[in-house]
């Protein structure tokens, strides 16, 4: 099976529940190595431009809106199969919907205010990758 990257973020409510180690221990449990991280709070262009493809949607704004509200935590995840992996560790993105012990089922409080954030395919998560850590060969292991 491929190595893949995969571009992950703790979004701010989860930031605000104080579950940032709870979150990063089911990665490693999952066998993702976190190979870069950081914590921002971002401005509101770096959220348009990281959600872009999202602006013709009905709910942009407020995903823009929540996305700035406080501080959250990136990082790109490594290991067998990450973005599926990442994915199905994050359940669904109505936490309503998201299978029992998934992050966003145990974590999330709605489907705007839903805990994290991954890749959805190779070509995206390149892109966010890119987006967020240029140059992140630098520091690979
Ligand atoms: P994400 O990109 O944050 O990982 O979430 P996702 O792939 O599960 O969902 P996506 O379709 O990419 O939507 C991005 C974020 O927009 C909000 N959303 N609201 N009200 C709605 O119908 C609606 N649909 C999406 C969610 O907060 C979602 O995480
Ligand atoms: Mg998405």
């Amino acid at each position: 099976m491929a190595i893949e990257r995969t571009l992950s973020i703790i979004k701010p409510d989860a930031v605000a529940k104080n579950v940032i180690g709870q979150i990063y221990t089911r990665f490693e449990n999952a066998g993702l190595k976190i190979i870069a991280s950081r914590m921002a709070h971002l401005s509101r262009l770096e959220a348009e431009q990281f959600y872009a493809v999202h602006k013709e949607r009905p709910f942009f704004k407020d995903l823009v809106d929540f996305m700035v509200s406080g501080p959250v935590v990136i990082q790109v995840l490594e290991g067998e199969n990450a973005i599926l992996k990442n994915r199905e560790l994050m359940g669904a993105t109505d936490p309503k919907k998201a299978d029992a012990g998934t992050i966003r089922a145990d974590f999330a409080d709605s489907i705007d205010a839903n805990a994290v954030h991954g890749s959805d395919a190779a070509e995206t998560a390149a892109v966010e990758i890119a987006f967020f850590f240029a140059g992140l060969n630098v520091y690979s292991r």
